[in-house]
């Protein structure tokens, strides 16, 4: 992973990559680098046996505030205009890369989350808000549907009923809102989100990674699967977690009655 991008900070410690989104004048809004840079960050974070958990965050008072607009102002009074379907396949493969990471995401909300931010976030495996963030699919507001693969996050998430809601409504949830609909996994004070986020990405990244990898694969093949799929599909990863030193790890820790230390391995 390069050292330093324009629209990215990244800090590697303790196998936990912290990804941050600089953009923080128009609430880290993408453009096309950001969008290219925060791919490439990710890829290489799904590559490296030493990073064991990532963190998504956003610099500034935002998480992030969705697709540039000025950007896509000029987008629409070019030339030769591009698709928005063709430009979209960037943020497809950026939220599949994410979806498909073998080792555990976290996004840490701070503030206001909207459009494709939001989306990108819902994508990641858990997510802390500060109790000042708020969540809008603010794309209703301007004539569009949600994209970045919020239509199949959102209702898996929250249930269709309230996904319909904020989808058509494009209004604000407040964090304790979305705790409780389990759109963040938790919600924390302001002050203490980034100790809140560094304390469970440190256990995550201190955790039986290859494990975890399966148990992203098996949840999220099973929420769209049937009964005899799953009971198939969990033999076959349940045979490649026993073959894992950290299951032996595990196992003796608890013959031995002290904590784990897991390699990842
Ligand atoms: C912004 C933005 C922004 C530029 C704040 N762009 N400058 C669609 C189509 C095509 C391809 C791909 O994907 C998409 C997906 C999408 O994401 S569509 C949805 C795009 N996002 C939005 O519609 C949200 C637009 N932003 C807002 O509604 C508000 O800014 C929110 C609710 C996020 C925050 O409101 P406030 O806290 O009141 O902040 P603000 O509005 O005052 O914004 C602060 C600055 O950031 C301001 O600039 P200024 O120079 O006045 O300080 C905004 O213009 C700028 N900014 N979002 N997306």
């Amino acid at each position: 992973m390069r050292g330093s991008f324009q629209y990215l900070l990244v800090r590697q410690d303790e196998g936990v990559l912290t990804i941050t989104m600089n953009r923080p004048e128009v609430l880290n809004a993408f453009n096309d680098l950001m969008l290219e840079e925060l791919t490439e960050a990710v890829e290489s974070a799904a590559r490296d046996d030493a990073v064991r958990c990532v963190i998504i965050a956003g610099a500034g008072r935002a998480f992030g505030s969705g697709q540039d607009l000025s950007v896509l102002a000029s987008a629409h009074s070019a030339a030769e205009p591009v698709k928005v379907s063709t430009h979209l396949q960037k943020y497809h493969h950026l939220v599949q890369v994410l979806h498909e990471m073998p080792k555990p995401v976290i996004a840490a909300m701070q503030g206001v989350a909207a459009g494709i931010s939001l989306n990108i976030a819902l994508a990641c495996d858990l997510r802390i808000a500060s109790d000042e963030a708020r969540f809008r699919q603010a794309f209703a507001r301007i004539g569009l549907v949600p994209d970045g693969g919020g239509a199949y996050f959102l209702p898996r998430l929250v249930g269709l009923g309230k996904a319909l809601e904020m989808a058509l409504l494009a209004d604000d949830m407040n964090a304790q809102e979305a705790e409780r609909y389990g759109l963040v996994n938790a919600c924390v004070p302001l002050a203490e989100l980034e100790a809140a986020t560094r304390t469970l990405a440190r256990r995550l990244a201190n955790g039986p990674t290859r494990a975890y990898g399966l148990i992203k694969e098996l949840l999220y093949t099973a929420v769209d699967s049937d009964l005899p799929t799953v009971f198939a599909l969990e033999g076959k990863l349940q045979d490649i977690a026993i073959e894992t030193a950290d299951h032996r790890e595990g196992v003796a820790a608890f013959l031995q009655k002290r904590p784990p230390n897991y390699s990842g391995q």
